[in-house]
């Protein structure tokens, strides 16, 4: 017996497709979110706020994961872009989000939305251009990101004095350069000192929603290792595009990677991202990035959720 044969009167259905980019999780939605008010991406992203229940019913466990992120298929502002896309965690709605917009685009390719070569989605935080390379990979040309504090310290107890840069990729970022941490460390201290860093950067005032530390790699193809803690208070197991945005930023701000010249991310689970930029103004030091990576298609299907818990629509 299939669903298909079962009255399922009481439920609203969901159609998603799972998928992951390096060891992180995301939920393409397809069909069956509620309508949300507004003409463009950014006003739906707002009208998304009100659906705090609903959004941790989609993503949360237990139908997801703690580090899931969804990504909700809306319509593109424009004809000229391939689709609009708004992402989610279970505490928040994200402007931008690298794993998932690779996972989304690679889902869209894997349902013969579309093809290879290159596309527009619309994101709440800007247009990006996506590329669907020849050998199944993703490259994602990431928003403008840049540095926007250098080597800001505090203190955090039981942690020392913390030596942090502050960086935009998509997300705002406290790129921590000392005390050096050591990555070998299980996931669990890592992420308790990581909270622990970013709760008092914010208490310092620093507007960051995203933490990463970075060690040496494991990996002879990577540059370095990374650990990133999310706001939702998981970590990133996948490099982190927005992350590894914000980091080739800061090395382009010291002059330690040349445009064009690839860093490749290790994440904290060994996946790997291949992170390039361009300078888009270099006085200001804005920079283009871009990050290919691979995702892989896990599940599809419907989820269920019980009517009495859906918003009117
Ligand atoms: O890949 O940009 C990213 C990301 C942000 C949060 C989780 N993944």
């Amino acid at each position: 017996m299939t669903l298909e044969h079962v009255d399922l009167g009481d439920f609203a259905r969901m159609s998603v497709i799972d998928s992951h980019t390096g060891g992180m999780p995301t939920r393409v939605i397809l069909d069956g979110f509620p309508k949300l008010r507004g003409e463009t991406v950014a006003e739906r992203r707002q009208d998304l706020e009100r659906f705090e229940s609903l959004r941790y019913a989609v993503v949360g466990e237990p139908r997801g994961s703690e580090p899931m992120v969804a990504a909700l298929l809306t319509p593109p502002d424009d004809g000229e872009a391939a689709a609009g896309v708004i992402f989610f965690d279970r505490v928040r709605v994200l402007g931008m989000c690298g794993h998932a917009a690779i996972g989304f685009v690679h889902t869209l390719r894997v349902l013969g939305r579309i093809g290879e070569g290159d596309h527009v989605l619309h994101t709440a935080a800007g247009g990006i251009n996506v590329r669907c390379l020849a050998d199944g990979k993703v490259r994602l040309a990431n928003v403008h990101s840049r540095r926007l504090a250098k080597a800001v310290q505090f203190r955090v107890p039981g942690v020392g004095v913390v030596t942090a840069d502050v960086a935009y990729g998509g997300n705002n970022f406290l790129v921590v350069t000392a005390p050096d941490i050591p990555l070998c460390q299980p996931w669990e201290d890592l992420t308790a000192i990581a909270r622990k860093i970013l709760a008092k950067a914010c208490r310092e005032g620093l507007d960051v929603d995203h933490l990463e530390m970075h060690g040496s790699p494991t990996r002879s193809d990577a540059n370095a290792r990374n650990f990133v803690l999310c706001p939702s208070g998981t970590y990133d197991r996948s490099p982190c595009g927005t992350g590894s945005s914000a980091k080739v930023a800061c090395l382009a701000a010291d002059g330690e990677l040349a445009p064009g010249e690839f860093w490749v991310q290790e994440s904290i689970t060994g996946s790997v991202f291949a992170v390039s930029y361009e300078w888009v103004d270099r006085a200001k030091q804005v920079i283009a990035p871009v990050v290919i990576g691979e995702a892989e298609l896990m599940g599809a299907g419907d989820l269920l959720l019980p009517l009495e818990e859906m918003p009117p629509r």
